[in-house]
């Protein structure tokens, strides 16, 4: 099936799209915002807001109509593969099959302090009207927030048992999350025989979810995640989800 985009009328293939340049804010700026909207391919384009950002740089939002086709049999995205469970469910499945506890270890690593997302997964507060992994009582949860190492990572994670080791990685400055992950990852198929490995399991706004297998990680959770997604997941990777007696 082929859509557009939509602006002020169906299918008009109106786009708006925002960038900076690093030229003052005068006349100038407003042509070379222009020139660049034209050659990505807006066409007619308007620049619709100009603010300068200091004396040398200039930020604009430009809205202007583009010619291309989205075919939706091509688009691929990671479709969730596992059931949903209720924390109740989640419960009985670890409880009758595991019989302990499941161990997840969470973590920032690398410079990162953006600790917001991993603690909507973890604490028991959540997210989105859904409680965090803390709120089950068949989970154990160690949070140890932010810019923790890599070692101190893999340390702890021998030292607690994880069945499974969270990370979250929100800046991506200079590809730091894909860079930070792939370290992680790499230190943890070191560290740990490929039978007793934890669950690798990373997630953050920008990442790309199909990109397990670049990364060296089981799964990839990015903007919007739920824990009860995250939980349910764990539960299919570690335990197996087919249905039990509540
Ligand atoms: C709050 C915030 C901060 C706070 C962080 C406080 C804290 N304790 O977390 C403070 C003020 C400390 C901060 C500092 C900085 N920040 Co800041 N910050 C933000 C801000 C405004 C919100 C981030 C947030 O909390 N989102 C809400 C949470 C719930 O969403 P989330 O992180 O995406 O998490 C969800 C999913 O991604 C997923 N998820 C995330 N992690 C994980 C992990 C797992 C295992 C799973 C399953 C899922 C999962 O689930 C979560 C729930 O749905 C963003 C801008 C924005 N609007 O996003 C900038 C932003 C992230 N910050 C940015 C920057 C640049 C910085 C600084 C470098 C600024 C500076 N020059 O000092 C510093 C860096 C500090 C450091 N060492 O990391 C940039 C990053 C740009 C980039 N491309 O990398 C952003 C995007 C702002 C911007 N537009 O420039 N920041």
């Amino acid at each position: 099936m082929i859509v557009r985009p939509y602006g002020d009328t169906t299918g008009d293939g109106m786009v708006q799209v925002s960038f900076t340049l690093p030229v003052p804010a005068d006349q100038r700026a407003g042509g070379a915002a222009l020139q660049l909207a034209a050659k990505m391919g807006l066409d007619p384009a308007m620049v619709v807001h100009t603010r300068a950002m200091g004396d040398r740089f200039t930020f604009f939002v430009v809205y202007g109509r583009v010619s291309h086709l989205v075919d939706l049999d091509q688009v691929k995205v990671v479709e969730r593969d596992f059931p949903l469970l209720s924390p109740k469910e989640i419960n009985t499945c670890v409880r009758q099959r595991l019989r302990r506890k499941v161990v997840v270890v969470g973590a920032c690593i690398g410079t990162d302090a953006h600790t917001v997302g991993i603690d909507a997964i973890l604490n028991v507060k959540g997210i989105a009207g859904e409680k965090g992994l803390e709120y089950h009582r068949e989970f154990r949860v160690v949070n140890l927030g932010a810019q923790v190492s890599v070692p101190d990572l893999v340390e702890r994670a021998r030292v607690e048992k994880a069945d499974a080791v969270l990370v979250s990685q929100v800046v991506t400055q200079r590809d730091a999350h894909l860079h930070n992950t792939r370290e992680m990852s790499a230190a943890f198929r070191e560290a740990f025989p490929a039978a007793k490995r934890p669950l690798l399991v990373v997630g953050g706004p920008r990442f790309d979810e199909l990109a397990t297998a670049e990364l060296g990680v089981d799964r990839i959770f990015g903007r919007g995640t739920t824990p009860g997604v995250v939980a349910s997941y764990l539960v299919h990777a570690l335990v197996g989800d087919k249905a039990v007696a509540a």
